[in-house]
């Protein structure tokens, strides 16, 4: 997979990749990842990418051509098509769901904005696609790029060892992750539990999957309509709203 990423600070988006399993992705060949700074396209003494908004109000807005031409130039660089997807919090939320997408394909660039975002125009006209990582405001779509290196780095087939297979993911049914133990077995802070003890592979595999429901249906409800559940899980989520009544989102450790 190839990901040509547009933004200011190529530097710090190398930086992302060059560590982990994106780092070890990179170096067995499964991903590249390139920079493009638009700065290197800007005319002028000063190299302008950024300008006042029109219709006033706060802040800069980066500008058409100097945006254009470095998506042009990442284009040009590989024959093989490209996505261009802007990270920005207009976007559609990243779903792991999203990620296994784009996980697939062939090559991506990412546009990252800084100040308060791009011309429309550019988006219009370039853009396939815009992504936000979450609702909250950033000071550069850097970051967002890096986690959805990071997300679609770790499914490129043989990123991953064994120990860590993506199979076993969060949101890899649409549920929450079971809880997670290693030694010591006895410890101050508590006991590992005793099923995860007993090498009975049916009841670890039973207990983890009712594990991961029921934070599902304490910390995020919302997931549940979405997850792929089976008659046992309705069951027990039957049972559970007996005893305990419609969740209400807060878990032990959050406040209602
Ligand atoms: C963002 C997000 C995000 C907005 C203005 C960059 C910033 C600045 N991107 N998910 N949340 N972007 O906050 O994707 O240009």
């Amino acid at each position: 997979m190839r990901i040509d990423v547009v933004t200011l600070f190529p530097e710090f988006v190398a930086q992302c990749a060059a560590f982990g399993v994106v780092g070890r992705a990179v170096e067995r060949g499964l991903l590249a990842v390139h920079g493009w700074n638009p700065r290197d396209y800007a005319e002028g003494n000063y190299r302008r990418v950024d300008d006042r908004p029109f219709g006033g109000g706060p802040g800069m807005v980066m500008m058409i051509e100097p945006l254009r031409a470095a998506l042009r130039a990442a284009r040009a660089a590989d024959p093989a098509p490209a996505r261009a997807i802007y990270l920005s919090p207009q976007g559609a939320p990243l779903t792991q769901a999203r990620v296994r997408e784009l996980a697939g394909r062939e090559r991506l660039i990412l546009l990252c904005g800084r100040y308060e975002g791009i011309d429309e125009r550019l988006i219009a006209a370039e853009v396939d696609e815009e992504i936000s990582i979450g609702d909250y405001v950033l000071s550069g779509g850097e970051l967002p790029a890096a986690v959805l290196i990071d997300a679609v780095a770790r499914l490129q087939e043989g990123a991953l060892n064994d120990a860590e297979s993506a199979s076993q993911d969060s949101f890899e049914d649409g549920l929450l992750d079971c809880p997670h133990y290693t030694r010591p077995v006895v410890h101050e802070l508590g006991r590992v539990p005793e099923v995860l003890l007993s090498g009975n592979h049916a009841a670890i595999a039973r207990w983890r999957r009712a594990q991961a429901l029921r934070r599902t249906w304490q910390r995020r409800p919302d997931l549940l309509a979405k997850a792929a559940l089976t008659p046992a899980d309705r069951a027990l989520l039957d049972a559970w709203r007996e005893e305990d009544g419609p969740a209400d989102g807060g878990g032990p450790d959050r406040p209602a």
